[in-house]
C-alpha cells in the first residue's frame, strides 16, 4: 500500500498552466453573461491568474491566445508576469474569428488565404521568441459542413504543407503542438478530427511536433486514457487541455463531470512516464466559466487535478503489476479502485500548510477580498474572445 507521505514530494513538481481566456467573459452561442471584476486587459488577466498560483502553488504559467492577447510589447508583458509571480507559457494561434477563414485556414483552397494563415502562425513564433515560450499550440476550426463541399484529401495535403512551413520556422527548443477535435464548428468533416490524424501530421513533421489532447474533444464514451497511453508510447503526447464535459465541448471545470475519468487519465500519464521529473508533457486548463466566478473556478480546477493526481500516485503499482501478471482480474481492479476511493483532501490541506500555502485556497480567496476589490475597480471587462 502506498501512503500519502510516499507521494508528497512528487506532488511538489506539479505545474498546471492557466488559459488567459478563462478570466474573460464567455458564454454559449445563446448568451455571454457579463461578470463583475472581469479583466479589461491582458495584464489584468495575468493578475487574476497570479492569484490562483499564489493560493495553490500549482499554476506558475499562463497561456496566451493570439490575437485575443496581442500587445505591442511582449517583452514588457513578460516582465509584468514575472512581477506578478507567474510567467508566459504556450502561445495559441487563432484562425477561427476572421471572415477570411470561413472555408478554412491552413487547409484553404485559396493560396492567398492559406498564406495569410501560415503568416499568422509565423507571427506567433515571433512572439514565442520574445516571451521564451516553448509551445505553439494549433487548433483549427477548419472543416466542411456538406459532403462534396471540399476535397477531403486535398485539404489534408494543403494542411501538411502549411504545417511544414510553420514547423520549419521553429527554434531548436520550440515545439508545434497540434490539437484535434471531433466536430464543431465544422459538422460534416473536421480536418484534424482525431489523435490519429494529428499524430500522422506530427510524425511527418519531426520530433518537435506533438499532439495536444483536449479532454472535451471526444465522442461520448471514448476511452481517453487509452489515447494517453498510445501517445506516450509513441513519445508524442505534447500537452493536455483539461476540462470536463457532459455532452460536447462543454469546457466545464476539469474533474467536475467525471472525476473517475480524470483519475484514469492521470494514472495512465503516471504509468507512461508523463509525470516523471524529465517529462515534457504540459498540463493546461482550457475552460470557460460562464455562470460561476472565474478565479475560484480556476482554483477549483487546479485543486481537482492535484487531487486526482494524488490518488493516481497512490496506486500500488507493484501490487497491481503482480495482480495483472497472475490474471487476478478483480484483485487488480480492486487495487486501482482502492486508490481512487482514497480521500486525500485532509492530507492535501496539510501538504499545503507545510509549504506556507493556505490549507483551504477556496476559502482563502474569498477571505482575501480580491473579488470585491476587482468588482469595484474594473468596469467594462472584456469577453474572452468568443464572439468578439
Ligand atoms: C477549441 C479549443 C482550442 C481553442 C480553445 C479556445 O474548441 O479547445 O483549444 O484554442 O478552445
Ligand atoms: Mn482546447
Ligand atoms: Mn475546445
Amino acid at each position: 500500500m502506498t501512503n500519502f507521505s510516499d507521494i508528497s514530494s512528487e506532488l511538489g513538481r506539479q505545474a498546471i498552466e492557466l488559459p488567459s481566456w478563462a478570466f474573460g467573459n464567455s458564454g454559449t452561442r445563446f448568451k455571454v453573461f457579463g461578470s463583475e471584476g472581469t479583466p479589461r486587459s491582458v495584464e489584468e488577466k495575468l493578475a487574476d491568474a497570479a492569484q490562483v498560483h499564489a493560493l495553490t502553488g500549482l499554476a506558475p504559467s499562463v497561456a496566451l491566445h493570439i490575437p485575443w492577447d496581442r500587445v505591442d510589447d511582449f517583452d514588457k508583458l513578460g516582465r509584468v508576469a514575472e512581477d506578478l509571480g507567474v510567467r508566459l507559457g504556450t502561445i495559441n494561434s487563432n484562425t477561427f474569428q476572421d471572415d477570411d477563414y470561413r472555408l478554412g485556414s491552413l487547409t484553404h483552397v485559396d493560396e492567398r488565404i492559406r498564406a495569410k494563415a501560415v503568416a499568422h502562425h509565423l507571427e506567433c513564433v515571433d512572439i514565442m521568441d520574445v516571451t521564451g515560450s516553448r509551445d505553439l499550440k494549433i487548433w483549427l476550426a477548419d472543416g466542411t459542413n456538406y459532403p462534396g463541399q471540399g476535397d477531403l484529401r486535398g485539404r489534408q495535403d494543403r494542411l501538411a504543407d502549411s504545417l511544414r512551413q510553420i514547423y520549419e520556422r521553429l527554434g531548436d527548443h520550440q515545439r508545434l503542438v497540434l490539437e484535434y477535435k471531433f466536430f464543431e464548428p465544422a459538422f460534416y468533416a473536421t480536418d484534424v478530427p482525431d489523435w490519429g490524424t494529428s499524430l500522422l501530421h506530427c510524425l511527418a513533421l519531426g520530433d518537435r511536433a506533438m499532439v495536444c489532447l483536449d479532454t472535451g474533444h471526444h465522442a461520448p464514451g471514448t476511452n481517453i486514457e487509452f489515447i494517453v497511453m498510445q501517445l506516450l508510447r509513441a513519445g508524442r503526447l505534447g500537452s493536455f487541455d483539461f476540462n470536463s464535459r457532459f455532452y460536447a465541448d462543454d469546457d466545464l471545470i476539469v474533474g467536475a463531470a467525471d472525476p473517475f475519468q480524470l483519475f484514469r487519465i492521470l494514472f495512465e500519464v503516471i504509468r507512461g512516464g508523463g509525470y516523471d521529473e524529465d517529462s515534457e508533457v504540459a498540463f493546461m486548463l482550457d475552460q470557460c466559466h460562464n455562470v460561476e466566478d472565474k478565479i475560484p473556478g480556476q482554483i477549483r480546477s487546479v485543486l481537482n487535478v492535484q487531487e486526482m493526481t494524488a490518488r493516481a500516485l497512490l496506486v500500488d503499482r507493484v501490487a497491481l503489476a503482480e495482480a495483472e501478471r497472475l490474471g487476478d482480474v478483480l484483485g487488480a481492479n480492486g487495487i486501482l479502485m482502492d486508490a481512487f476511493y482514497t480521500d486525500v483532501r485532509a492530507d492535501l490541506a496539510q501538504w499545503r500548510g507545510d509549504r506556507g500555502l493556505p490549507t483551504d485556497p477556496m476559502a482563502a480567496y474569498i477571505a482575501s477580498g480580491y473579488q470585491d476589490q476587482i468588482a469595484a475597480d474594473r468596469i467594462g471587462g472584456t469577453q474572452a474572445g468568443w464572439g468578439a
